[in-house]
Protein backbone atom coordinates (compact mmCIF):
# COMPACT_ATOMS: atom_id res chain seq x y z
CA UNK A 1 0.00 0.00 0.00
CA UNK A 2 2.57 2.28 0.78
CA UNK A 3 3.65 2.60 -3.32
CA UNK A 4 0.44 4.40 -4.23
CA UNK A 5 0.43 7.90 -4.99
CA UNK A 6 -0.40 9.68 -2.06
CA UNK A 7 -2.30 12.63 -3.62
CA UNK A 8 -5.18 11.68 -1.21
CA UNK A 9 -6.93 13.97 0.88
CA UNK A 10 -7.25 11.67 3.51
CA UNK A 11 -4.27 9.67 3.60
CA UNK A 12 -2.86 9.16 7.69
CA UNK A 13 0.22 10.04 8.68
CA UNK A 14 2.95 7.14 8.61
CA UNK A 15 2.71 4.72 11.66
CA UNK A 16 -0.65 6.11 12.12
CA UNK A 17 -1.74 3.08 14.46
CA UNK A 18 -5.36 1.60 13.75
CA UNK A 19 -7.41 -0.54 16.42
CA UNK A 20 -10.50 -0.94 18.10
CA UNK A 21 -10.79 -1.06 22.17
CA UNK A 22 -12.81 -3.13 24.84
CA UNK A 23 -12.51 -3.10 28.87
CA UNK A 24 -12.40 -6.46 30.84
CA UNK A 25 -16.03 -6.50 32.35
CA UNK A 26 -17.92 -5.63 29.42
CA UNK A 27 -16.60 -8.33 27.58
CA UNK A 28 -14.76 -11.26 29.41
CA UNK A 29 -17.37 -13.11 31.39
CA UNK A 30 -16.17 -15.39 34.21
CA UNK A 31 -15.69 -13.01 36.64
CA UNK A 32 -14.97 -15.51 39.29
CA UNK A 33 -12.57 -17.84 36.99
CA UNK A 34 -9.40 -18.97 38.10
CA UNK A 35 -9.08 -17.18 41.65
CA UNK A 36 -9.91 -13.70 40.72
CA UNK A 37 -11.59 -12.05 43.56
CA UNK A 38 -14.97 -9.83 42.72
CA UNK A 39 -14.96 -6.40 41.45
CA UNK A 40 -17.57 -3.93 42.51
CA UNK A 41 -19.44 -4.02 39.26
CA UNK A 42 -19.87 -7.59 40.03
CA UNK A 43 -20.87 -6.56 43.19
CA UNK A 44 -23.07 -3.87 41.73
CA UNK A 45 -24.78 -5.70 39.26
CA UNK A 46 -26.21 -8.28 41.93
CA UNK A 47 -27.62 -6.17 43.59
CA UNK A 48 -31.13 -5.90 42.37
CA UNK A 49 -31.97 -3.18 40.90
CA UNK A 50 -29.20 -1.45 39.70
CA UNK A 51 -28.97 -2.37 35.79
CA UNK A 52 -31.30 -2.57 33.20
CA UNK A 53 -33.10 -5.91 33.20
CA UNK A 54 -30.62 -7.02 35.76
CA UNK A 55 -27.70 -7.89 33.43
CA UNK A 56 -24.54 -8.97 34.40
CA UNK A 57 -21.34 -9.19 33.36
CA UNK A 58 -21.21 -13.20 34.30
CA UNK A 59 -21.20 -14.36 30.88
CA UNK A 60 -21.02 -11.00 28.23
CA UNK A 61 -19.31 -11.92 25.54
CA UNK A 62 -17.40 -15.11 26.81
CA UNK A 63 -14.20 -13.33 25.57
CA UNK A 64 -12.31 -14.94 29.05
CA UNK A 65 -12.78 -18.38 27.07
CA UNK A 66 -12.88 -17.41 23.49
CA UNK A 67 -10.09 -14.78 23.30
CA UNK A 68 -8.30 -16.91 20.95
CA UNK A 69 -10.77 -17.11 18.54
CA UNK A 70 -11.32 -12.61 18.95
CA UNK A 71 -7.61 -11.89 18.58
CA UNK A 72 -8.26 -14.19 15.17
CA UNK A 73 -11.11 -11.51 14.30
CA UNK A 74 -8.78 -8.91 14.94
CA UNK A 75 -6.41 -10.38 12.45
CA UNK A 76 -8.84 -10.92 9.87
CA UNK A 77 -9.97 -7.59 10.47
CA UNK A 78 -6.55 -6.20 9.77
CA UNK A 79 -6.65 -4.39 13.09
CA UNK A 80 -2.81 -2.73 13.85
CA UNK A 81 -3.79 -2.50 17.87
CA UNK A 82 -5.85 -3.48 20.24
CA UNK A 83 -6.71 -1.48 23.30
CA UNK A 84 -8.02 -3.43 26.22
CA UNK A 85 -8.36 -3.41 30.29
CA UNK A 86 -6.99 -6.01 32.76
CA UNK A 87 -9.26 -6.51 35.69
CA UNK A 88 -7.59 -6.21 38.73
CA UNK A 89 -9.41 -8.28 40.94
CA UNK A 90 -8.28 -11.26 38.52
CA UNK A 91 -4.38 -10.23 39.34
CA UNK A 92 -4.67 -9.28 42.89
CA UNK A 93 -8.04 -10.93 44.17
CA UNK A 94 -8.40 -9.08 47.59
CA UNK A 95 -6.72 -6.00 45.59
CA UNK A 96 -3.11 -5.55 46.99
CA UNK A 97 -1.08 -7.93 48.32
CA UNK A 98 -1.57 -12.37 47.34
CA UNK A 99 -1.11 -12.23 43.20
CA UNK A 100 -2.91 -14.52 41.65
CA UNK A 101 -0.49 -16.33 38.83
CA UNK A 102 -3.54 -17.70 36.79
CA UNK A 103 -4.72 -14.10 36.33
CA UNK A 104 -1.90 -12.80 35.61
CA UNK A 105 -1.45 -15.73 32.84
CA UNK A 106 -4.83 -15.06 31.03
CA UNK A 107 -3.46 -11.43 30.51
CA UNK A 108 0.44 -13.11 29.27
CA UNK A 109 -1.26 -15.27 26.99
CA UNK A 110 -3.46 -12.88 25.15
CA UNK A 111 -0.62 -10.14 24.75
CA UNK A 112 1.60 -12.74 23.25
CA UNK A 113 -1.64 -13.80 20.70
CA UNK A 114 -1.76 -10.41 20.03
CA UNK A 115 2.06 -10.01 19.32
CA UNK A 116 1.70 -13.12 17.28
CA UNK A 117 -0.42 -11.92 14.89
CA UNK A 118 1.27 -8.62 14.56
CA UNK A 119 -1.42 -6.58 16.75
CA UNK A 120 0.39 -3.86 19.24
CA UNK A 121 -1.34 -4.35 23.10
CA UNK A 122 -2.86 -0.50 24.58
CA UNK A 123 -3.28 -2.10 27.98
CA UNK A 124 -5.36 0.03 30.49
CA UNK A 125 -4.72 -0.72 34.01
CA UNK A 126 -8.20 0.38 35.30
CA UNK A 127 -11.48 0.56 33.44
CA UNK A 128 -14.06 0.37 36.71
CA UNK A 129 -13.87 -2.42 38.27
CA UNK A 130 -12.37 -2.04 41.09
CA UNK A 131 -11.22 -5.22 43.39
CA UNK A 132 -14.79 -5.19 45.80
CA UNK A 133 -12.01 -5.78 48.88
CA UNK A 134 -10.76 -2.60 47.78
CA UNK A 135 -13.99 -1.01 48.43
CA UNK A 136 -14.55 -2.40 51.27
CA UNK A 137 -11.65 -0.04 52.49
CA UNK A 138 -13.26 2.55 51.38
CA UNK A 139 -12.14 2.05 47.76
CA UNK A 140 -10.77 5.54 45.84
CA UNK A 141 -12.46 7.75 48.87
CA UNK A 142 -9.31 6.30 50.39
CA UNK A 143 -5.86 7.95 49.96
CA UNK A 144 -4.08 4.62 50.16
CA UNK A 145 -5.70 4.01 46.90
CA UNK A 146 -2.60 5.84 45.12
CA UNK A 147 -0.67 2.95 47.08
CA UNK A 148 -2.62 0.07 46.26
CA UNK A 149 -3.31 1.34 42.51
CA UNK A 150 0.84 1.69 42.18
CA UNK A 151 1.34 -2.34 43.86
CA UNK A 152 -1.18 -3.25 41.07
CA UNK A 153 0.47 -1.23 38.52
CA UNK A 154 3.58 -2.76 39.33
CA UNK A 155 2.62 -6.58 39.07
CA UNK A 156 1.77 -5.72 35.77
CA UNK A 157 4.70 -3.53 34.41
CA UNK A 158 7.04 -6.13 35.97
CA UNK A 159 4.96 -9.05 34.18
CA UNK A 160 4.51 -7.68 30.53
CA UNK A 161 6.57 -4.66 29.93
CA UNK A 162 8.47 -5.22 26.99
CA UNK A 163 5.23 -7.09 25.64
CA UNK A 164 2.93 -4.32 25.83
CA UNK A 165 4.74 -0.63 25.17
CA UNK A 166 1.37 1.45 25.47
CA UNK A 167 0.24 1.92 28.84
CA UNK A 168 -3.13 4.14 30.18
CA UNK A 169 -3.57 4.35 33.95
CA UNK A 170 -7.18 5.21 34.50
CA UNK A 171 -9.66 5.18 31.84
CA UNK A 172 -12.10 8.04 32.72
CA UNK A 173 -11.45 9.50 35.69
CA UNK A 174 -14.84 11.78 34.98
CA UNK A 175 -17.14 8.98 34.31
CA UNK A 176 -15.88 6.86 37.30
CA UNK A 177 -16.61 9.69 39.80
CA UNK A 178 -19.62 11.56 38.03
CA UNK A 179 -21.23 7.89 37.79
CA UNK A 180 -20.09 6.21 40.89
CA UNK A 181 -19.97 8.94 43.52
CA UNK A 182 -22.16 11.59 42.66
CA UNK A 183 -24.88 10.44 40.62
CA UNK A 184 -24.62 6.87 41.68
CA UNK A 185 -25.50 5.25 38.06
CA UNK A 186 -22.55 3.43 38.44
CA UNK A 187 -20.82 1.21 40.58
CA UNK A 188 -20.28 1.68 43.96
CA UNK A 189 -23.02 3.34 43.25
CA UNK A 190 -22.89 6.48 45.77
CA UNK A 191 -24.68 9.70 45.54
CA UNK A 192 -22.30 12.68 47.17
CA UNK A 193 -21.29 15.93 46.23
CA UNK A 194 -18.84 15.61 49.29
CA UNK A 195 -17.20 12.44 47.83
CA UNK A 196 -16.91 12.87 44.12
CA UNK A 197 -14.22 15.51 44.53
CA UNK A 198 -12.02 13.20 46.94
CA UNK A 199 -12.82 10.44 45.00
CA UNK A 200 -11.42 12.30 41.79
CA UNK A 201 -8.31 13.94 43.52
CA UNK A 202 -8.02 10.58 44.91
CA UNK A 203 -7.73 8.96 41.12
CA UNK A 204 -5.23 11.81 40.36
CA UNK A 205 -2.97 10.71 43.09
CA UNK A 206 -4.21 6.94 42.21
CA UNK A 207 -2.73 7.71 38.53
CA UNK A 208 0.54 10.07 39.58
CA UNK A 209 1.64 7.28 41.80
CA UNK A 210 1.26 4.72 39.02
CA UNK A 211 3.14 6.74 36.80
CA UNK A 212 5.71 7.37 39.30
CA UNK A 213 6.10 3.68 39.63
CA UNK A 214 6.11 3.07 35.73
CA UNK A 215 8.76 5.44 35.67
CA UNK A 216 10.99 3.21 37.88
CA UNK A 217 10.20 -0.42 36.22
CA UNK A 218 9.24 0.25 32.98
CA UNK A 219 10.56 1.31 29.81
CA UNK A 220 7.92 2.58 27.47
CA UNK A 221 5.44 4.88 27.12
CA UNK A 222 2.02 5.74 29.69
CA UNK A 223 -0.88 7.78 29.78
CA UNK A 224 -4.27 9.04 31.04
CA UNK A 225 -7.60 8.41 28.82
CA UNK A 226 -10.07 10.98 29.17
CA UNK A 227 -13.46 11.77 27.80
CA UNK A 228 -14.14 15.11 26.98
CA UNK A 229 -16.36 16.74 24.86
CA UNK A 230 -16.82 20.41 23.38
CA UNK A 231 -19.40 23.13 24.92
CA UNK A 232 -21.06 25.35 23.11
CA UNK A 233 -23.55 28.10 24.57
CA UNK A 234 -26.99 27.79 23.77
CA UNK A 235 -27.44 31.13 23.72
CA UNK A 236 -26.07 34.68 24.03
CA UNK A 237 -26.91 35.25 27.54
CA UNK A 238 -24.32 35.61 30.07
CA UNK A 239 -26.24 32.83 32.55
CA UNK A 240 -25.75 30.22 29.17
CA UNK A 241 -21.70 31.37 29.12
CA UNK A 242 -21.03 30.70 32.70
CA UNK A 243 -23.48 27.55 32.37
CA UNK A 244 -20.97 26.71 29.77
CA UNK A 245 -17.95 27.65 31.41
CA UNK A 246 -18.95 24.92 34.42
CA UNK A 247 -19.90 22.63 32.49
CA UNK A 248 -16.26 22.97 30.22
CA UNK A 249 -14.30 22.71 33.53
CA UNK A 250 -16.06 20.21 35.30
CA UNK A 251 -15.85 17.78 32.39
CA UNK A 252 -12.66 18.53 30.20
CA UNK A 253 -10.70 20.42 32.46
CA UNK A 254 -11.43 18.33 35.95
CA UNK A 255 -8.55 16.17 35.45
CA UNK A 256 -6.56 17.41 32.28
CA UNK A 257 -5.77 20.18 34.44
CA UNK A 258 -4.21 18.72 37.56
CA UNK A 259 -2.45 16.08 35.75
CA UNK A 260 -0.70 18.60 33.07
CA UNK A 261 -0.90 21.97 35.14
CA UNK A 262 -0.54 20.60 38.42
CA UNK A 263 -3.38 22.75 39.57
CA UNK A 264 -7.97 22.77 39.42
CA UNK A 265 -9.78 25.00 37.12
CA UNK A 266 -11.89 27.89 39.94
CA UNK A 267 -15.08 26.70 38.26
CA UNK A 268 -14.96 24.01 40.30
CA UNK A 269 -15.22 25.34 43.33
CA UNK A 270 -18.55 27.63 42.00
CA UNK A 271 -20.00 23.77 41.17
CA UNK A 272 -19.50 21.75 44.23
CA UNK A 273 -19.88 24.56 46.89
CA UNK A 274 -18.70 24.10 50.89
CA UNK A 275 -18.20 20.22 49.41
CA UNK A 276 -14.93 21.51 47.48
CA UNK A 277 -11.94 20.79 49.93
CA UNK A 278 -8.95 22.54 50.50
CA UNK A 279 -6.62 20.34 48.80
CA UNK A 280 -2.53 19.72 50.06
CA UNK A 281 -0.77 21.70 47.66
CA UNK A 282 1.86 19.13 47.52
CA UNK A 283 -0.47 16.56 46.12
CA UNK A 284 0.08 17.92 42.92
CA UNK A 285 3.55 17.42 42.91
CA UNK A 286 2.31 13.82 42.96
CA UNK A 287 -0.28 13.96 40.23
CA UNK A 288 1.52 15.86 37.55
CA UNK A 289 4.02 13.20 36.12
CA UNK A 290 5.75 13.61 32.49
CA UNK A 291 2.97 11.85 30.71
CA UNK A 292 3.94 9.96 26.74
CA UNK A 293 0.93 10.94 25.44
CA UNK A 294 -3.02 11.38 26.25
CA UNK A 295 -5.72 9.52 24.97
CA UNK A 296 -8.93 11.28 24.41
CA UNK A 297 -12.74 9.20 24.02
CA UNK A 298 -14.29 11.36 21.87
CA UNK A 299 -18.46 10.75 21.75
CA UNK A 300 -20.60 13.95 21.34
CA UNK A 301 -20.80 17.31 22.29
CA UNK A 302 -23.11 19.24 24.45
CA UNK A 303 -25.21 22.70 23.46
CA UNK A 304 -25.12 23.71 27.27
CA UNK A 305 -27.87 26.00 28.90
CA UNK A 306 -27.94 27.24 32.28
CA UNK A 307 -30.52 24.92 34.26
CA UNK A 308 -31.55 23.60 38.00
CA UNK A 309 -29.41 20.14 37.46
CA UNK A 310 -27.52 19.19 40.70
CA UNK A 311 -24.97 20.04 41.19
CA UNK A 312 -23.85 22.01 37.90
CA UNK A 313 -26.92 24.02 37.22
CA UNK A 314 -26.41 23.49 33.46
CA UNK A 315 -26.95 20.81 31.18
CA UNK A 316 -27.43 19.90 27.25
CA UNK A 317 -30.82 21.38 25.08
CA UNK A 318 -31.57 18.63 22.40
CA UNK A 319 -30.98 20.15 18.75
CA UNK A 320 -33.81 19.35 16.25
CA UNK A 321 -32.29 19.26 13.24
CA UNK A 322 -29.15 16.81 14.45
CA UNK A 323 -28.85 12.95 14.33
CA UNK A 324 -28.68 11.08 17.65
CA UNK A 325 -27.15 7.50 18.80
CA UNK A 326 -29.04 4.66 20.76
CA UNK A 327 -27.36 6.07 24.01
CA UNK A 328 -29.08 10.01 23.44
CA UNK A 329 -26.05 11.60 22.25
CA UNK A 330 -25.46 13.71 19.26
CA UNK A 331 -24.11 13.22 16.31
CA UNK A 332 -21.23 15.91 15.95
CA UNK A 333 -18.36 15.52 14.13
CA UNK A 334 -17.00 18.99 13.76
CA UNK A 335 -16.64 18.73 17.50
CA UNK A 336 -13.82 16.52 17.53
CA UNK A 337 -11.62 18.49 15.65
CA UNK A 338 -12.69 21.59 17.68
CA UNK A 339 -11.77 19.88 20.41
CA UNK A 340 -8.24 18.43 19.41
CA UNK A 341 -7.26 22.61 18.56
CA UNK A 342 -8.63 23.50 22.31
CA UNK A 343 -5.87 20.44 23.43
CA UNK A 344 -3.18 21.86 21.77
CA UNK A 345 -4.21 24.94 22.06
CA UNK A 346 -4.59 24.32 26.49
CA UNK A 347 -1.66 21.56 26.73
CA UNK A 348 1.02 22.02 24.41
CA UNK A 349 2.27 19.23 21.82
CA UNK A 350 2.18 15.96 23.69
CA UNK A 351 0.90 13.21 21.22
CA UNK A 352 -3.00 12.40 21.48
CA UNK A 353 -4.64 8.78 20.95
CA UNK A 354 -7.85 8.79 20.19
CA UNK A 355 -8.52 5.79 22.24
CA UNK A 356 -12.47 5.72 21.49
CA UNK A 357 -14.99 7.08 19.21
CA UNK A 358 -18.39 5.05 18.15
CA UNK A 359 -22.22 4.83 18.55
CA UNK A 360 -24.69 2.32 19.63
CA UNK A 361 -27.29 2.45 16.87
CA UNK A 362 -30.12 -0.34 16.27
CA UNK A 363 -28.79 -2.83 13.97
CA UNK A 364 -30.64 -4.93 11.68
CA UNK A 365 -30.68 -8.80 12.84
CA UNK A 366 -27.98 -10.89 11.02
CA UNK A 367 -28.86 -10.97 7.40
CA UNK A 368 -29.29 -14.82 5.53
CA UNK A 369 -26.42 -13.91 3.07
CA UNK A 370 -24.32 -13.12 6.50
CA UNK A 371 -24.69 -9.54 6.39
CA UNK A 372 -25.30 -6.78 9.38
CA UNK A 373 -26.13 -3.55 7.44
CA UNK A 374 -25.51 -0.66 9.82
CA UNK A 375 -24.91 2.29 7.55
CA UNK A 376 -25.50 4.65 10.06
CA UNK A 377 -22.38 3.38 12.44
CA UNK A 378 -20.14 3.64 9.06
CA UNK A 379 -21.43 7.64 8.38
CA UNK A 380 -20.33 8.11 12.38
CA UNK A 381 -17.01 6.48 11.95
CA UNK A 382 -16.65 8.66 8.22
CA UNK A 383 -17.24 11.73 9.55
CA UNK A 384 -15.32 11.66 12.80
CA UNK A 385 -12.20 10.22 11.20
CA UNK A 386 -12.51 13.12 8.48
CA UNK A 387 -12.41 15.23 11.85
CA UNK A 388 -9.53 13.69 13.42
CA UNK A 389 -7.66 14.21 10.05
CA UNK A 390 -8.21 17.79 9.65
CA UNK A 391 -7.22 18.14 13.42
CA UNK A 392 -3.86 16.72 11.66
CA UNK A 393 -3.64 19.03 9.07
CA UNK A 394 -3.93 21.60 11.77
CA UNK A 395 -1.52 20.39 13.33
CA UNK A 396 -2.20 18.16 16.72
CA UNK A 397 -0.47 15.22 16.81
CA UNK A 398 -2.57 11.86 16.90
CA UNK A 399 -0.81 8.74 16.79
CA UNK A 400 -3.79 6.68 16.18
CA UNK A 401 -7.88 5.42 16.45
CA UNK A 402 -9.03 2.71 18.38
CA UNK A 403 -13.05 2.87 17.89
CA UNK A 404 -15.29 1.77 20.54
CA UNK A 405 -15.79 -1.09 20.40
CA UNK A 406 -14.53 -4.39 18.78
CA UNK A 407 -17.55 -6.15 20.12
CA UNK A 408 -21.29 -5.68 21.01
CA UNK A 409 -21.02 -5.57 24.70
CA UNK A 410 -22.14 -5.22 28.58
CA UNK A 411 -22.82 -1.19 28.64
CA UNK A 412 -22.80 -1.22 32.19
CA UNK A 413 -25.93 -0.14 33.91
CA UNK A 414 -27.10 -0.19 30.41
CA UNK A 415 -26.99 -4.10 30.14
CA UNK A 416 -27.07 -5.67 26.95
CA UNK A 417 -29.34 -2.90 25.28
CA UNK A 418 -26.75 -1.15 23.49
CA UNK A 419 -24.75 -2.16 20.63
CA UNK A 420 -21.67 -0.61 20.69
CA UNK A 421 -19.44 -2.74 18.40
CA UNK A 422 -18.34 -2.95 14.65
CA UNK A 423 -19.01 -7.15 15.25
CA UNK A 424 -22.35 -8.14 16.03
CA UNK A 425 -22.23 -10.42 18.90
CA UNK A 426 -25.09 -13.27 19.02
CA UNK A 427 -25.57 -13.20 23.17
CA UNK A 428 -27.58 -16.56 22.75
CA UNK A 429 -24.67 -18.57 20.65
CA UNK A 430 -21.71 -16.21 20.88
CA UNK A 431 -21.25 -15.84 17.43
CA UNK A 432 -19.45 -13.50 16.14
CA UNK A 433 -20.88 -11.52 12.52
CA UNK A 434 -18.48 -8.65 11.94
CA UNK A 435 -20.90 -5.87 10.78
CA UNK A 436 -20.67 -3.44 7.16
CA UNK A 437 -18.68 -0.84 9.59
CA UNK A 438 -15.91 -3.74 10.40
CA UNK A 439 -16.00 -4.80 6.97
CA UNK A 440 -15.95 -0.95 5.95
CA UNK A 441 -12.87 -0.18 8.56
CA UNK A 442 -10.98 -3.06 7.28
CA UNK A 443 -10.83 -1.48 4.11
CA UNK A 444 -9.92 2.09 5.94
CA UNK A 445 -6.84 0.69 7.47
CA UNK A 446 -6.13 -1.30 4.43
CA UNK A 447 -5.43 2.40 2.63
CA UNK A 448 -4.30 4.34 5.60
CA UNK A 449 -7.60 6.27 5.26
CA UNK A 450 -7.35 6.80 1.02
CA UNK A 451 -10.96 4.72 1.39
CA UNK A 452 -12.01 8.03 3.59
CA UNK A 453 -11.72 9.79 0.34
CA UNK A 454 -14.79 8.51 -0.82
CA UNK A 455 -18.01 9.83 0.14
CA UNK A 456 -19.99 8.50 3.33
CA UNK A 457 -22.57 5.39 2.19
CA UNK A 458 -24.78 7.34 3.91
C1 LIG B 1 -17.21 5.19 27.76
N1 LIG B 1 -20.69 10.45 29.11
O1 LIG B 1 -18.11 5.60 28.73
C2 LIG B 1 -16.52 3.99 28.35
O2 LIG B 1 -15.11 4.09 28.40
C3 LIG B 1 -16.93 2.68 27.78
O3 LIG B 1 -16.67 1.66 28.71
C4 LIG B 1 -18.38 2.75 27.35
O4 LIG B 1 -18.87 1.49 26.95
C5 LIG B 1 -18.44 3.75 26.21
O5 LIG B 1 -17.92 4.99 26.59
C6 LIG B 1 -19.83 3.95 25.66
O6 LIG B 1 -20.67 4.52 26.63
C7 LIG B 1 -18.72 6.82 28.74
O7 LIG B 1 -21.77 10.47 29.72
C8 LIG B 1 -19.87 6.92 29.50
O8 LIG B 1 -20.20 11.45 28.60
C9 LIG B 1 -20.52 8.11 29.63
C10 LIG B 1 -20.01 9.22 28.98
C11 LIG B 1 -18.87 9.15 28.22
C12 LIG B 1 -18.22 7.93 28.10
Amino acid sequence: ADALPSNSRYQFPKGFLWGAATAAHQIEGSPMADGAGPSIWTRFAHTPGMTLNGDNGDIACDHYRRWQDDVKLMRDLGLQAYRFSVSWSRILPEGTGRVNQAGLDFYSRLVDALLENGIEPLLTLYHWDLPAALDDRGGWLNRDCADWFAEYGRVLYRALDGRVKKWVTLNEPWVITDGGYLHGALAPGHRSRYEAPIASHNLMRAHGAAVQAYRAEGKHEIGLVVNIEPKYPASESEADAAATRRAHAYMNEQYLHPALLGRYPPELKEVFGDAWPDFDPEDFKLIVQPLDFVGINYYTRSVTQANDSYPLKAGAVRQPLATYSETGWEVFPQGLTDLLLWFKNTYGDLPVYITENGAAFFDPPVAENGHVCDPLRINYLHKHLRAIHDAIDAGVDIRGYMVWSLLDNLEWSLGYSKRFGIVHVNYGTQERTPKDSALWYSQVIGSHGRKLDEPSPY
